[in-house]
């Protein structure tokens, strides 16, 4: 598999994280306060419905932070830690 060059630079995005899910969560996050409203959801996935959110706010406080979005993120799958 030569998959290097796409590693390289994955790993260069993500150095200092351990999550693919760190990008798209920063992108996400707007307003930059750490976590992600609906609407900042929305804009990154803009089929994400309120059902799917609330499944995602793993404590319920109406937002989702860094670990409830990886969870979640539909593009996180590849990077699926088990925990
Ligand atoms: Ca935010
Ligand atoms: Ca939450």
């Amino acid at each position: 598999m030569k998959t290097i060059p796409i590693t390289a630079l994955a790993f260069a995005l993500i150095s200092s994280t351990s999550a693919f899910a760190n990008e798209g969560f920063k992108q996400a996050d707007a307003n930059a306060d750490g976590v992600l409203s609906m609407d900042e959801v929305l804009s990154v996935y803009p089929g994400t419905t309120e059902d799917q959110f609330k499944a995602a706010d793993a404590d319920g406080d109406g937002a989702l932070n860094e670990m409830e979005f990886a969870a979640a993120a539909p593009a996180s799958g590849a990077t699926t830690t088990t925990q």
